[in-house]
């Protein structure tokens, strides 16, 4: 027994793996393993050899099988240990850089004009690309045989056959989303309305597609007074310069009485343009006090409230702060021209960290 104890003891700490192990426990404990075997001799012995070789072998059984199953738990340890060495992970070390794709100069002017007149209490409006003519026309003013219908080049929806309603319209402006905004909320209201805008007309200065903002700012004492005052903060903040001087010049829209077309003082030195300065003008949007026939067309009355409105082209002011010559060059989707003109992804414009 002592011997049999010796050379198991002694293979079960050489075992190297868990299927040496196993083929150890089968020939020394297993069911024809030599303690085994030597159990079966306990029947041929007299009763006093019995009392004294049963709990022995007993014992020895008991000792084989602790030390195949404390073995059995270090090799797992070991293996364990082994695999955490090559799984390794320094969570400390930092991130590899990626590129990610960056803000297209459309989206990034209009999170700046957003910012800018949030910051004097208006709030964005969002509306339907695709509109009823009474919302893009009739609601603003602009009746059927109007020449502004014809000479905003709208494209019209298919209607189907034999639906003798007025087709929808591609929105040529986003005024139909204050007029939304008008009937939702009343007067008094200040908003926004930032969003493409659809017009067939396309050549070098024209996509058939572009971006306008809108504002507009109803309440019981609103004067041309106050769009002045917004209009210059707005074009300080845009441009990032401390003075500007705006020329309006009288002008012609159907939804707006008086109207006014706004340029601001700028110079063109070697070819890059400096706002505030210099003996050039430079158009860069319409605006007016709201006809009282559009504030009727929205429920709101024109006897109680007024109000002014202004619109302009995002891609158009675009183009003039960050030097981007070709307006088509915007929908082109040239990863090159979107590297260069592009910004960066985390740099959300906002008025007291920067806006560009
Ligand atoms: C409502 C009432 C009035 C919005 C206005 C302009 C003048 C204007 C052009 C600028 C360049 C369009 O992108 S552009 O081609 N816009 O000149 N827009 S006043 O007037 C409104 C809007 C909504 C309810």
């Amino acid at each position: 027994m002592n011997d049999l104890r010796d050379k198991y003891i002694g293979l079960i700490a050489a075992a190297g793996d868990e299927s040496t192990l196993e083929d150890l426990r089968v020939q020394a404990v297993g069911k024809k393993g030599e303690i085994s075997l030597l159990m079966r001799e306990l029947g041929k012995m007299s009763p006093e050899e019995r009392q004294t070789a049963g709990p022995a072998l007993n014992a020895l059984k008991d000792e084989i099988n602790s030390a195949l199953s404390a073995k059995k738990a270090a090799l797992e340890d070991a293996a364990l240990d082994e695999r955490l060495r090559g799984e390794w992970l320094d969570v400390t070390l930092p991130g590899r850089p990626r590129r990610m794709g960056t803000i297209h100069p459309i989206s990034q002017v209009t999170e700046e004009v957003t910012a800018i007149f949030a910051d004097m209490g208006f709030s964005v409006a969002e509306g339907p690309q695709i509109d009823t003519d009474w919302y893009n026309f009739d609601a603003l003013n602009i009746p059927g045989h109007h020449p502004a219908r014809a000479e905003m080049d709208t494209f019209y929806m298919h209607r189907a056959e034999g639906d003798n309603r007025p087709p929808h319209v591609l929105r040529t402006h986003t005024s139909p989303v204050q007029i939304r905004s008008m009937e939702k909320t009343g007067a008094p209201i200040r908003v926004i309305a930032p969003g493409r805008v659809y017009r067939a007309d396309y050549d070098q200065t024209h996509t058939p597609m572009f971006h306008q903002v809108e504002g507009l700012a109803i309440d019981k004492d609103i004067s041309m007074a106050n769009l002045k005052w917004v209009l210059e903060e707005f074009v300080k903040a845009y441009f990032e310069v401390d003075d500007v001087e705006l020329r309006f010049r009288a002008s012609h829209f159907p939804f707006t009485e008086p109207s006014a077309e706004v340029d601001i003082r700028c110079s063109w030195e070697g070819g890059t343009l400096k706002v505030g300065e210099g003996d050039d003008w430079l158009e860069i949007l319409g605006s007016g006090m709201v006809h009282p026939k559009v504030l009727q067309n929205a429920g709101v009355d024109p006897s109680e409230w007024q109000g002014f409105a202004f619109g302009m082209g995002i891609d158009r002011i675009a183009m003039l702060k960050y030097g981007i010559p070709d307006l088509r060059a915007f929908f082109d989707s040239d990863l090159r021209w979107l590297r260069h003109y592009g910004f960066a992804a985390l740099d959300v414009p906002t008025l007291h960290a920067g806006l560009s």
